[in-house]
């Protein structure tokens, strides 16, 4: 989290609609601090917290973020709300639900009508893992120190798979 003055400024924003999201959402933030990312970590709840919502997608744009990480879980929708508010692209995980295993939050986080796009990814702790490289991916363009940890991740993890692959072991 990079919230101290000392800290960059944040390029990506990690959102979430509940405390109990952090659980998923920590994978989001595991994967910007690996890659060097400054980020921020927020609670926004679009229901509990319309008014801050509002803000944060207000401010978004002019404090520099260059992605939205959003995950919500059940009628999840934070994303699509924030969409709605701000220019920068928002990265939807849809967080597993009890009641129906994270199936509301992916259908109610992808369905979105045509006009305001949310780019949804996959339930749960995978979902927030590649939404945070997917916006690395995205910063890569601008920021080549990004892409080369990107694409050092990418390596070992090739590696890691290459040198393990006697699953019996
Ligand atoms: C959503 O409701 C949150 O995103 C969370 O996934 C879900 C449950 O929230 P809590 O009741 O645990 O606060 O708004």
């Amino acid at each position: 989290m990079t919230d101290s003055k000392a800290d960059p400024a944040p390029l990506v924003g990690i959102v979430m609609g509940s405390r109990s999201d952090w659980e998923t959402m920590q994978h989001a933030a595991a994967r910007l601090e690996l890659l060097g990312v400054p980020h921020e970590v927020r609670v926004v709840s679009a229901h509990r917290t319309p008014d801050v919502l509002f803000e944060y997608a207000a401010s978004a744009s002019g404090r520099g973020l260059r992605a939205i990480i959003a995950g919500a879980g059940g009628a999840a929708h934070l994303p699509g709300m924030l969409a709605a508010k701000t220019p920068v692209p928002v990265l939807g995980v849809p967080v597993q639900s009890k009641a129906l295993n994270g199936m509301d939050s992916l259908l109610s986080i992808v369905q979105m009508p045509a006009g305001i796009p949310v780019a949804t990814f996959a339930i749960g702790n995978a979902g927030a893992a590649n939404a945070a490289l997917f916006a690395a991916a995205m910063l890569a363009v601008e920021r080549p120190e990004i892409g080369a940890a990107l694409d050092a991740f990418r390596q070992k993890q090739t590696e890691d798979v290459a040198g393990n692959d006697d699953p019996r072991r």
